[in-house]
């Protein structure tokens, strides 16, 4: 039924009561959420509908690097002393770029390890593209060198003093192709509670050029308000979500660069080099301009461990597996 929702994205995704249908016939994926809901004080159930508009408010728990003092908090940090030079950098521009780059963190043997992978999972059919025509979702899940891809202890390591709290791998995402997507937050899609507990990366599997649709971000724009439902005309009521809910997300995010004037910046990234962003770093896929472009890459999304995952969006809690990878 997963399957078949997810390759006929339509109608039928707006009715609010399949999603509490599909929870109700999926209740271990719903464990960490109703833990979630007990530690947060969230007193209805996770088989509802939610997003941030039923949720209690928990600005006291803002990430220590989104915080006013981040800056100098981190130059006192004894923990950058024993990383080298360019992570200490990445790591010391997040407060205020939002984003970080690993060059060549992984070899071309792991970058070909990974892309035989898919190859062979999509010729034998065992993963596929979702409704968007472009997206592999959970290859991790199918394959043994996608996974240590996505966990490398390296990108955890940062994550956790990132965030400030012990990250997991919730999905990887694997693209053939740019995705040509527009700007938006990974927030709109995988809402934490509190706010601000997710972080992705991006790893290229080829060349990026300015033709095959590579990675564009704001730097900076991490800092803007979380663009949530409450704050855009998402066009949803008691009982279905808005048709076109996201192209009106879309429509509020553009409003934002314009008015702010935010200016993108382009990851024509090597093979192997990893970018690290923000929950609420605006980015994006630039248009393909080269005929039948390749543009092999994986992102990956992590979540801390002790936070609510859900989706904004389409106002459900997150699914999932009973022990999130990367412990
Ligand atoms: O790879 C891209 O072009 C965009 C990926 C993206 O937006 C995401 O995974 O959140």
């Amino acid at each position: 039924m997963r399957k078949w929702l997810d390759r006929y994205y339509g109608r039928l995704r707006t009715f609010k009561a399949n999603y509490v249908l599909l929870n109700l016939m999926n209740p271990r994926r719903l464990t960490h959420a109703r833990r979630m809901f007990r530690k947060y004080g969230i007193t209805r159930s996770p088989l509802l509908p939610i997003d941030s508009s039923a949720l209690p408010a928990a600005d006291d728990r803002t990430p220590w690097l989104d915080r006013p003092d981040a800056q100098d908090r981190l130059l006192t940090d004894p923990r950058l002393k024993d990383l080298s030079r360019p992570v200490c950098d990445g790591i010391l521009q997040w407060p205020d770029k939002g984003y970080m780059i690993l060059r060549s963190l992984f070899t071309e043997a792991e970058v070909g390890a990974v892309n035989n992978e898919i190859d062979r999972l999509v010729r034998d059919g065992v993963v596929d593209f979702n409704f968007t025509g472009r997206k592999i979702m959970f290859a991790y899940r199918r394959s043994e060198a996608v996974r240590r891809m996505a966990t490398d202890r390296r990108i955890l390591d940062v994550l956790d003093l990132l965030l400030g709290r012990h990250m997991k791998l919730f999905q990887t995402i694997n693209f053939l192709t740019g995705s040509e997507q527009a700007a938006h937050s990974d927030t709109i899609h995988m809402t934490t509670h509190p706010l601000g507990y997710l972080a992705a990366a991006w790893v290229a599997l080829e060349p990026m050029t300015e033709e095959n649709g590579p990675l564009i971000y704001y730097p900076g724009s991490h800092k803007l308000p979380y663009i949530l439902n409450p704050t855009f005309d998402h066009g949803g009521g008691t009982f279905t979500i808005g048709e076109d809910a996201y192209a009106h997300y879309e429509v509020a995010v553009a409003k934002a660069i314009t008015e702010h004037r935010l200016r993108p910046e382009t990851f024509l990234a090597r093979p192997g080099d990893v970018l690290i962003w923000h929950a609420n770093l605006l980015h994006g896929g630039k248009r393909m301009t080269a005929p039948n472009a390749s543009r092999k890459s994986m992102a990956a999304h992590y979540f801390a461990d002790d936070v609510l995952c859900y989706h904004e969006l389409t106002q459900r809690v997150a699914w999932m597996e009973e022990d999130p990878a990367g412990a």
